[in-house]
């Protein structure tokens, strides 16, 4: 078995971002030692620190699927496909944020297209918004591939938006609050990518992914099961054309994802 997770909604609560109702289940994972694997839209920086509050030793998957890192003592097989970048080897699905920047920047001058995006917030902004300590703020405000966004204009406006998005190769995903520009990277074909090259795994691991939005859509659909995590004051995200099983938790965030992967880690292995 490899588990890959979304973090926001997910193992972490939508809004104070704490995992403690989740311990049982990661202590579980920890003594089965099946490899656990964070599949967010949170930024690297984020992520290094993260992982550590987590104690998750398993390589990354940053921005939607935009790239998997490996920190150090995380090996997989076919690193010799990795690059370095900044230190840690790394494999891009994604071209960088420059590219989305310059795109969605030159509209908004050009047509007028009114939104709002981390790359005109500072951290007590952004940390005001999603609610995040400053200091974390300041690590998702250091991205590398994709600009989430607030848009503020038509539905009309957003339809012209998303026709230009697709001509220049990038697209828009919806995380639980922003709206996520990038390329054609999405967090199911990272994962496809990174299941059968962890060491610990075996070649065709049972795969488990955990989500809530609607950029988990692409990992739930490729997973062997797909877990559901029930959202506050939002029915559960809905699956269509699931490739394996689909499992909505009882309970909201973090709680379900405890309950859910405690009884499918107890189920097998
Ligand atoms: C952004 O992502 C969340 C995840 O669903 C969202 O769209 O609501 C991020 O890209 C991330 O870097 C940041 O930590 C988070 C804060 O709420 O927002
Ligand atoms: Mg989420
Ligand atoms: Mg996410």
């Amino acid at each position: 078995t490899v588990v890959f997770t979304d973090l926001d909604g997910t193992l972490l609560d939508h809004n104070d971002y704490s995992f403690s109702a989740a311990e049982p289940a990661l202590q579980r994972l920890q003594q089965l030692a099946v490899p656990w694997v964070l599949n967010t839209s949170k930024t690297r920086a984020e992520l290094m620190s993260l992982k550590q509050r987590l104690n998750n030793p398993w390589p990354l998957i940053v921005e939607n699927g935009a790239a998997v890192v490996i920190p150090a003592g995380g090996a997989i097989s076919g690193m010799e496909d990795c690059q370095r970048v900044d230190g840690l080897a790394c494999y891009e699905f994604a071209p960088r944020r420059e590219r989305v920047l310059d795109a969605i920047h030159g509209w908004r001058d050009t047509l007028g297209f009114d939104f709002s995006g981390f790359a005109d917030w500072d951290e007590y902004e952004l940390g005001d918004i999603a609610g995040l300590p400053v200091s974390d703020a300041r690590l998702a405000l250091n991205r590398n591939y994709s600009e989430p966004i607030l848009w503020q204009d038509s539905e009309e406006q957003y339809q012209r938006f998303l026709d230009m998005l697709a001509v220049e190769g990038l697209q828009a995903l919806s995380g639980g609050r922003f709206i996520h520009i990038m390329g054609q990277c999405d967090k199911g074909a990272a994962m496809r990518w990174l299941a059968p090259r962890l060491i610990a795994a075996d070649s065709q691991p049972r795969v488990i992914a955990l989500g809530d939005s609607d950029n988990d859509l692409a990992m739930l659909r490729a997973a062997d099961i797909a877990v559901i995590v029930r959202r506050p004051h939002r029915p559960p995200l809905d699956v269509v054309d699931a490739q394996g099983e689909v499992i909505i938790t009882e309970e909201v965030g973090p709680l379900g994802w405890n309950n859910t992967l405690l009884s499918l880690l107890n189920d097998a292995d």
